[in-house]
């Protein structure tokens, strides 16, 4: 038994939003056509916009302390997969998974792909893991990735992280997908441990390998981390190298930016725009970010940098958000996983509302007069704005949820999850 949210069951419990939601609505509109502001445009961008949901943030996330499992967590892809469904149907802005292999490991890709055909789910990247020894990543076992896997000093290592992202793009292929991420674990964790030239030209080739070895409809994305699990040095650290290692790989590799990938303090609205700017952009991972790489809601510590980011979205994809991969990369430790993921996706919805409301001609202006005042004006003035009713306009009409953190809730999916699933089903992931 697979338990659907549907759009009738939505519409039934939030009848009681929408006289409202009407009044609400029609308030904001009018005060924003006032300011000379389009309101069904930003509705419209809103409404257009999907974020993928990687399938291992269905599962509770962890930490090298402990972990504790939510309850009806997913026990396979498929349910994955049904978990992500009703996150769209709520959402619906949620409308692929990214899978990370072999946490996703499927027997028979067709049918997985018919299962989410089903559900109204399609592919988004496919992610390899490098990072830990599985049969699967490590061939027979004769090879380990402790001490790296692109970089490794050992060619036969190599070539196993090579024939590992090779099968990965197989069961992407068969899956209907068209990009893979690569995230390396690779790097040092001991000065003096290797030497960062060797490594990085090890990593270069290995990447420009996968780049010709891909479909021709598919993109490759490096993504950068500054540290972990390589604590001294890692192989691509940063955005910086993540180019270098794009542009040596080929013409259809980019780079991919996790909001949680940068040392303290990083200007990241800049390195996107830097990004944008050399047309490599990729790529994006949303989360936030208190001391290092923590996988928290998106925004949820942040709010003003990452609206700041997604104006820059806003400016490389000239006032739309750009045809670039979105993902939820996060993994909360205790919310239940749907819920975050929910609050994550309102979180991008809103902020895109927000930011698209930014004079952005007036901006330029301010910009070319040198008033910063003037500039922070109607930055506030936009991140200011309480577009709830615009988003929650745009999630109406695609049939989804006014309110979906309440609607879940009292659409009582997790309580059915776990009579199916069991109090203490696990899903892989980390
Ligand atoms: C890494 C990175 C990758 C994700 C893994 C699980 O820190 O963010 O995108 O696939 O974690
Ligand atoms: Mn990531
Ligand atoms: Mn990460």
């Amino acid at each position: 038994m697979t338990v659907r949210i549907s759009i009738e069951q939505i519409r039934d419990v939030e009848a009681e939003l929408d006289a409202k939601h009407e009044r609400d609505l029609a308030a904001v509109s009018a005060r924003l056509t006032d300011g000379g502001i389009d309101a069904e445009a930003v509705i419209r961008e809103v409404g257009r916009f999907s974020v993928a949901a990687p399938s291992w943030a269905v599962g509770t996330g962890g930490t090298r302390f402990g972990r504790f499992p939510a309850g009806g967590e997913p026990r396979t892809t498929e349910e994955k997969i049904d978990d992500v469904a009703a996150l769209n149907a709520l959402t619906g802005a949620n409308r692929t998974i990214s899978l990370h292999v072999p946490w996703d490991d499927p027997k028979d890709p067709m049918a997985l792909r018919q299962h989410a055909l089903d559900r109204g789910i399609t592919f988004d990247a496919m992610n390899s893991n490098t990072f830990q020894d599985n049969p699967s990543t490590t061939g027979d076992g004769a090879v380990s990735y402790k001490f790296g896997s692109f970089a490794h000093a050992d060619a036969d290592v190599r070539k196993q992280a090579l024939a590992h992202n090779l099968a990965v793009v197989d069961l992407g292929v068969q899956l209907g997908a068209t990009a893979i991420t690569v995230w390396l674990a690779d790097g040092t964790n001991s000065p003096g441990q290797a030497n960062f030239r060797r490594q990085f030209e090890r990593v270069a080739d290995g990447l420009r390998e996968l780049h010709d070895a891909l479909p021709l409809d598919w993109e490759l994305y490096t993504e950068h981390k500054p540290y972990e699990p390589a604590m001294y040095s890692s192989v691509n650290a940063d955005w910086g190298t993540s180019l270098l290692l794009a542009h040596y790989a080929g013409a259809r590799a980019k780079c991919l930016v996790d909001l949680g990938h940068h040392l303290p303090n990083t200007n990241i609205e800049q390195v996107v725009s830097r990004l944008a700017m050399t047309g490599r952009l990729g790529g994006f991972h949303f989360n936030d970010s208190k001391y290092g790489d923590d996988d928290l809601t998106v925004g949820s510590i942040h709010p003003y940098q990452f609206f700041l980011i997604v104006l820059e979205l806003l400016d490389h994809g000239d006032g739309a958000m750009p045809p670039v991969r979105y993902m939820i990369d996060a993994s909360h430790n205790l919310k239940d996983p749907i819920e975050d993921l929910i609050q994550a996706t309102d979180q991008i919805q809103f902020t895109i509302a927000q930011a698209l409301l930014v004079d952005r001609a007036a901006l330029a202006d301010a910009q070319d007069a040198n008033d910063p005042a003037r500039a922070a004006e109607l930055l506030h003035a936009a991140s200011r704005s309480d577009v709830g009713p615009l988003v929650a306009e745009a999630r109406r009409r695609n049939g989804a949820a006014r309110s979906p953190l309440t609607t879940f809730r009292r659409l009582g999916y997790r309580a059915a999850m776990v009579a199916e699933r069991g109090e203490d089903s696990v899903a892989s992931g980390l």
